[in-house]
C-alpha cells in the first residue's frame, strides 16, 4: 500500500524509495519494500515448475506440472471422493489481487469444502464479529486516525505492523500527530512494545484476559451513566440487555486476573468515554488468543456504547474505488458459521473456511473423507500454524501435494510439485483488500514494473490452468459454454475494471461523467486520494432491518467459558512460579516466514530470541544471551535468552516466522539465519473454542537452562 519508486536500468534495480507524491505513504516505506529486491534477484527464487525426484528437484514444462497436477488431485477424489483434497491459502494472496480472484476460480473446480486459510491464524474474530454485529464478515471498522482525539490499542503494534486492519504507513509519525493535536495514545499490551513506547500510557495485561478488562470497561461506563450512543442509539438492539451482562464485571473483579488496577481501569474507561472522538483498536494479540471473538466483540461495544462508532475520529468504515463488499466481484459471502464442522474435533466452519488448527490431524486420522491430496498456494503453514511439527509430520503422508509459490521451503519441501508464480515487480497492483482496511480512502493502480520472462506464469494463471484441466477432465465440472466464455473473458484485470466503474465513485458508462475508470486511476501513478473516511450508518449496515443486534446468542453464550476460566486464577499469581505465558513478536525487517532469504534483512543482531524480564531470569537463575530450551505440551525449542525489562513478569515473547534449519530447502540465506519457530510451541488444541482461531498467544511453556536439559 505504500507507494514506492524504484529506479532501473535495464532490469538491474538501481534504488528503492518512498514515494513523495503518494497521497497516502507521503514517502514513507519500511525495509520490506527494501527488500524486494533482494527477492526479485534471489538466485533460490524458483522460475519454473519443479518436480521433486527423490532428493533433487527436476524443472518441468508448465504443460507437463499442470497436466499432472489435474490428473493426481482428480485421481484422489474419484477414488475417496471430493472432499479429500484440500487447500491452504496464506497470507500473500490476499496482497494480489490477480492471485485471490485465481484461488477464487481453482476453489470453484476444486469443488472441496475442506479450505483453510491463514484467517484462522489470524482475523477470523473481526470476520464473525463484524458478520454478527454489521451483517457482512468484511464491514470491519476501521480507527480514523487522523483525527481521533484518544486511541486505545490492545494487542497491536502498528508502529512495527503497519496495521493490516487499520492499513496505515508511518503509524509513528501519525501517533506523534496525535499527541500533538492534544489527544491521548493508551496501549495494553503484555510487552511495552515500540508502539507503547510512543504512548501516554501503557498497561501491562495478562494474556489472553483483555475480554474481562473490556467488561470491566463498559460496567463502569453504564454504571457511571457514561453510555452515550449517540446517533445509531435507534439503530441498536439489545442495549439494556448489555448493560445488564456489564453489571457483574466490576473493575474490582477482574484486577486480579488481568493484572490491572481497578483505579486504572476506571480512570480508562472515564476517559475514554469523555474524550469528544475516541476508538479502542485490537489486533493480532486479541484475535490470536483463547477469547479472540469475545475480545473483538467487547471492542466493538466500547466504541458503539460511547458513540464513537461512525464517528469522525472514531471507527469508521471505508469507502475504496472497488468495494468488493459491494460489487459483483465481491468475495465470498457476506458470512455463514457453522454450517458444517470439521470431520475429526468438530470445529465450526467460517464463511466455507475450517480453522486451520484442525489440518493436520485431518491428514492424519483415517476414515472417509480423510485428506489424501492437499494444494497450498502462498502459504507456509509449517512455520505459521499452531503445532507447526505436527503438520511437517503429516504432509509427508499425503498422496499428493502440489504448492503454488516461488520459494522451497519448510512447508512446499513436502510438496511433490512446485507451481513458482511470478514475484510482485514482474505483475500488475491493485490492492483490492487493503484499500478496504486502510485510514483513508485512497486508490491506485500500477503496471508490472518488468516484463516477465516468457515461461514465466502469474497466479491466476496458474490457478486458471489447473481449474480448465479439471474441468476438461471430469465433464460434471464444465460449466455451460456461456459461462465458460464469459469467465475466459472476465480476466482478473477486466474484473477490476468493471468493478471501479460500476461502483459508487466509478464513471459508470457516461463518457463524461468525472467518475473513476481504470483507465484513469492507472494515469495517475502516484495514486489518487479520495479523502477521510466518511459516516455511512445505518444505511451501509447489511443486516435486513438496519439494525445492530448488540448482543448476539453466539458471544452472549460465550462468556460463560470466560468466567469458568477465570474464577480460579489468585489475586497475584507468584512470581518465579514454573509456568510462563508465552506470547509473539513482530519487527520491523519481518514479514511472517519468507522475508528471510534476504540478506539485508536478516543481517545483524539476532532476532528469535526469548524476551523475559528480569525477575523471572533470576528467579530461574538464568542470565541474558544464555541457550534456554522453552517447551509446550507439543514440542521444545532452545534459543537465546534476551532479559529484558520489556516483558510484563510472566511473560516471554518469542517472534514467528523463524526455524529455517530443516532438510529439503533452498533458501541459503534463511537457512544460514534459521532460528527456532514458535509455532512448534503453538497447540493446535489451544484454539479460540468458540470460532477455532489459533490462540498462538497466552500459551503455557517452561522455560529452563538449555545446558541442564541437555545434562539431563
Ligand atoms: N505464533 C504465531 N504464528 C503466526 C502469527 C503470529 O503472530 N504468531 N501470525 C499469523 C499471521 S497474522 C499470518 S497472516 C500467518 C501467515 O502465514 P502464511 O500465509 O501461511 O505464511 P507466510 O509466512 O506469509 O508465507 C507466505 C508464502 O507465500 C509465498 N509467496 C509470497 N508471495 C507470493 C505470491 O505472490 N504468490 C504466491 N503463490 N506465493 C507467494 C512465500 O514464498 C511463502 O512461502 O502467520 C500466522 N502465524
Ligand atoms: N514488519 C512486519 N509487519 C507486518 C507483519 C510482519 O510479519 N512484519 N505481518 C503483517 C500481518 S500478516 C499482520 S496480521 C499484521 C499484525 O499486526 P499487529 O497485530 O499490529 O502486530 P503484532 O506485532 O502481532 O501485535 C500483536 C501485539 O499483541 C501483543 N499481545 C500478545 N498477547 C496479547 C494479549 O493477550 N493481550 C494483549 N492486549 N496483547 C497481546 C503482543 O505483545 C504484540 O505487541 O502485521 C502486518 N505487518
Ligand atoms: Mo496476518
Amino acid at each position: 500500500m505504500c507507494g514506492v519508486e524504484i529506479r532501473h536500468r535495464g532490469s538491474e534495480i538501481v534504488s528503492i524509495r518512498g514515494d513523495d507524491a503518494d497521497p497516502f505513504s507521503r514517502g514513507h516505506i519500511c525495509p520490506k519494500a527494501l527488500a524486494l529486491k533482494d527477492v526479485h534477484e534471489d538466485q533460490d527464487r524458483l522460475r519454473r515448475p519443479v518436480r521433486r525426484e527423490g532428493d533433487t528437484w527436476r524443472e518441468i514444462s508448465w504443460d507437463e506440472a499442470l497436466d499432472e497436477t489435474a490428473k493426481r488431485l482428480l485421481a484422489i477424489q474419484r477414488a475417496h471422493g471430493s472432499e479429500a483434497v484440500a487447500s491452504y491459502f496464506g497470507n500473500p494472496q490476499v496482497h494480489s489481487y490477480s492471485g485471490l480472484m485465481g484461488g477464487a476460480r481453482l476453489l470453484r473446480a476444486l469443488r472441496s469444502r475442506n479450505r483453510y486459510s491463514a484467517t484462522s491464524v489470524d482475523q477470523l474474530p473481526h470476520h464473525l464479529v463484524s458478520w454478527l454485529l454489521y451483517g457482512h464478515q468484511l464491514m470491519i471498522p476501521i480507527p480514523d486516525l487522523d483525527r481521533t482525539q484518544f486511541l486505545l490499542v490492545l494487542g497491536a503494534n502498528p508502529v512495527v505492523s503497519n496495521g493490516s486492519l487499520m492499513t496505515a504507513p508511518d503509524v509513528a509519525q501519525r501517533l506523534k500527530a496525535l499527541r500533538a493535536r492534544g489527544g491521548r495514545l493508551v496501549v495494553v499490551d503484555p510487552r511495552r512494545t515500540e508502539t507503547a513506547a510512543l504512548a501516554d500510557t501503557h498497561l501491562f495485561v495478562r494474556p489472553g484476559s483483555d475480554a474481562l478488562l473490556l467488561l470491566a470497561l463498559l460496567q463502569v461506563i453504564f454504571a457511571e451513566g457514561l453510555a452515550a450512543p449517540g446517533r445509531l442509539t435507534d439503530s441498536l438492539v439489545g442495549l439494556e440487555a448489555l448493560r445488564t451482562i456489564c453489571d457483574e464485571w466490576t473493575p474490582e473483579r477482574v484486577a486480579g486476573p488481568t493484572g490491572i488496577d481497578a483505579a486504572h481501569i476506571r480512570q480508562l474507561a472515564r476517559e475514554f468515554a469523555a474524550s469528544p472522538a475516541a476508538v479502542c483498536y485490537g489486533r493480532m494479540g486479541v484475535s490470536t488468543q483463547a477469547f479472540g471473538a469475545l475480545s473483538q466483540w467487547l471492542i466493538q461495544l466500547l466504541n458503539i456504547v460511547t458513540g464513537n462508532l461512525d464517528r469522525e475520529g472514531g471507527a469508521m468504515f471505508t469507502s475504496p474505488a472497488l468495494d468488493t463488499r459491494r460489487s459483483g466481484v465481491g468475495f465470498g459471502t457476506p458470512g455463514s458459521f457453522a454450517k458444517r464442522k470439521t470431520r475429526v474435533r468438530g470445529l465450526p466452519e467460517f464463511s466455507g473456511e475450517y480453522p486451520v488448527a484442525a489440518l493436520a490431524e485431518e491428514i492424519l486420522t483415517p476414515g472417509k473423507d480423510q485428506i489424501r491430496g492437499l494444494v497450498t498456494a502462498a502459504g507456509n503453514p509449517v512455520l505459521s500454524t499452531p503445532n507447526g511439527s505436527q503438520l511437517s509430520a503429516a504432509l509427508p503422508q499425503l498422496e499428493f501435494m502440489v504448492s503454488i509459490d516461488f520459494y522451497i521451503n519448510e512447508t512446499t519441501r513436502h510438496a511433490h510439485l512446485i507451481l513458482p508464480p511470478t514475484f510482485a515487480l514482474e505483475r500488475d497492483h491493485f490492492d483490492l483488500v487493503f484499500h478496504m482496511l486502510a485510514i483513508r480512502n485512497t486508490v491506485k493502480y500500477c503496471e508490472p514494473l518488468f516484463p516477465r520472462q516468457a515461461d514465466q506464469r502469474h497466479d491466476w494463471e496458474i490457478c486458471e490452468g489447473l481449474a480448465s484441466r479439471l474441468e476438461s477432465l471430469d465433464p460434471a465440472r464444465r460449466p455451460p459454454t456461456l459461462a465458460r466464455l464469459a469467465s475466459r473473458w472476465l480476466t482478473p484485470k477486466r474484473s477490476i475494471a468493471l468493478g471501479i466503474r460500476t461502483g459508487e465513485r466509478g464513471a459508470g458508462w457516461n463518457p463524461l461523467s468525472g467518475g473513476l475508470t481504470l483507465g484513469r486511476i492507472a494515469r495517475e501513478p502516484h495514486g489518487i486520494d479520495l479523502g477521510p473516511l466518511q459516516p455511512c450508518l445505518p444505511q451501509r449496515l447489511w443486516s435486513r432491518d438496519k439494525r445492530i443486534e448488540l448482543v448476539p446468542a453466539l458471544l452472549r453464550d460465550d462468556l460463560h467459558r470466560l468466567a469458568a476460566t477465570f474464577t480460579d486464577v489468585p489475586a497475584d499469581t507468584p512470581r518465579g512460579s514454573e509456568r510462563m505465558s508465552l506470547i509473539g513478536r513482530r519487527d520491523l525487517r519481518t514479514n511472517n516466514s519468507w522475508l528471510h532469504n534476504s540478506a539485508r534483512l536478516v543481517k545483524g543482531p539476532r532476532r528469535c530470541t526469548l524476551r523475559m524480564s528480569a525477575a523471572d531470569a533470576a528467579a530461574r537463575a538464568l542470565i541474558d544471551g544464555q541457550s534456554v530450551t522453552v517447551r509446550s505440551r507439543t514440542g521444545a525449542v532452545t534459543v537465546a535468552l534476551e532479559v529484558s525489562d520489556e516483558l510484563m513478569p510472566g511473560v516471554v515473547s518469542l517472534p514467528h516466522g523463524w526455524g529455517h534449519d530443516r532438510d529439503g530447502m533452498r533458501l541459503c540465506v534463511a537457512s544460514a539465519h534459521a532460528g527456532a519457530s514458535i509455532n512448534d510451541l503453538t497447540d493446535e488444541r489451544y484454539i479460540d473454542a468458540l470460532c477455532g482461531n489459533a490462540a498462538l498467544n497466552g500459551v503455557p511453556v517452561t522455560v529452563t537452562n538449555a545446558t541442564d536439559q541437555a545434562r539431563m
